[in-house]
């Protein structure tokens, strides 16, 4: 990666971790529903719209940055000069909150981030930077870079490291599984039925939540292919590829099912979903050969 490329992620990240105090306080009185859906079909809350508003103007004000994608938005948006596909420029894609529905039972959310050197939709392959950021009890993110993924503890905007290495725990304890069980595939719900007898149930209905217990004590969490929506529930370019790119660099494996999620074709839909299955790479090993 060159230089200039190098700068753009730091600045990238620096502009996210930067958000986080508006993001975090914005949160407060932006509980409501808009009578508005996104592209996936879901209701949007003020916060998404606010979240997304900030990260755009944040984000596309760094050069560098060629594309801004989101998942409350239609189509991908040029905010500056350069092609991500030609001069290294860097295109992002955000999810701005994961998991706002759980902001009106006021649980868990935060944000994910994916900087690829490629115009979007890309390939997981063409990630340079992947990141989450955690509302928790305190804020967090999670970093995925050239080859290994740093914990930061954000404090008022600034990043703090928390653990310079962060790697999955070779003894998975917690599992996580999306979706109603009578809409699981028969091969799916039995994979389960083997987990749920070895590990601890942790699921909070905000992904990045959950994949940060697997990523924390070792596991597996799961959206999976569903009877009603074969290609599950979860969007490639905003949550399959970053989530994947950081529990792969941390030493896990990842999964549509068949490959890992980073070599999922894109199909020219933003918005594309993909079957996501994260975790330690036996458990991933096991659930690929449960859906062979
Ligand atoms: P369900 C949040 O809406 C999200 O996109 C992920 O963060 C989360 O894992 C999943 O959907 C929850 O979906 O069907 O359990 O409400």
């Amino acid at each position: 990666m060159s230089v200039q490329m190098e700068d753009t992620v730091d600045a990238v990240l620096d502009a996210v971790a930067s958000a986080t105090p508006d993001i975090r306080g914005g949160l407060v009185g932006r509980r409501s529903y808009q009578d508005t859906e996104n592209e996936s079909g879901e209701r949007q809350l003020a916060a998404d719209v606010y979240a997304d508003r900030l990260l755009e103007e944040r984000l596309g004000a760094i050069d560098g940055v060629a594309e801004y994608a989101s998942e409350e938005r239609e189509g991908v948006v040029d905010v500056g000069e350069g092609d991500a596909d030609v001069d290294g420029a860097l295109a992002v894609a955000v999810d701005p909150l994961d998991g706002s529905s759980n902001l009106k039972s006021n649980n868990a959310m935060g944000t994910i981030l994916a900087v690829y050197d490629a115009s979007i939709p890309a390939r997981g392959r063409d990630l340079v930077a992947s990141a989450f950021v955690l509302y928790g009890p305190i804020t967090t993110m999670t970093v995925a870079r050239d080859g290994e993924v740093v914990e930061y503890e954000v404090v008022d905007g600034d990043r703090r490291v928390r653990d310079a290495d962060v790697t999955i725990p070779d003894d998975p304890v917690v599992y996580g599984f999306g979706g109603r069980v009578p809409d699981w595939h028969d091969d799916f719900e039995a994979y389960v039925r083997e987990i749920e007898q070895e590990l601890k149930l942790r699921y909070g209905g905000a992904m990045i939540a959950d994949v940060n217990q697997v990523v924390e004590y070792g596991g597996v969490f799961a959206y999976p292919s569903l009877e009603s929506a074969p290609d599950g529930k979860l969007r490639l370019q905003f949550e399959g590829n970053p989530i994947g790119h950081i529990v792969e660099t941390a030493g896990g494996a990842s999964s549509d099912g068949t490959r890992s999620l980073l070599d999922v074709e894109p199909d020219g839909d933003v918005h594309q979903r993909v079957p996501l299955h994260v975790g330690n790479e036996a458990l991933i090993d096991r659930l690929e050969a449960a859906l062979d």
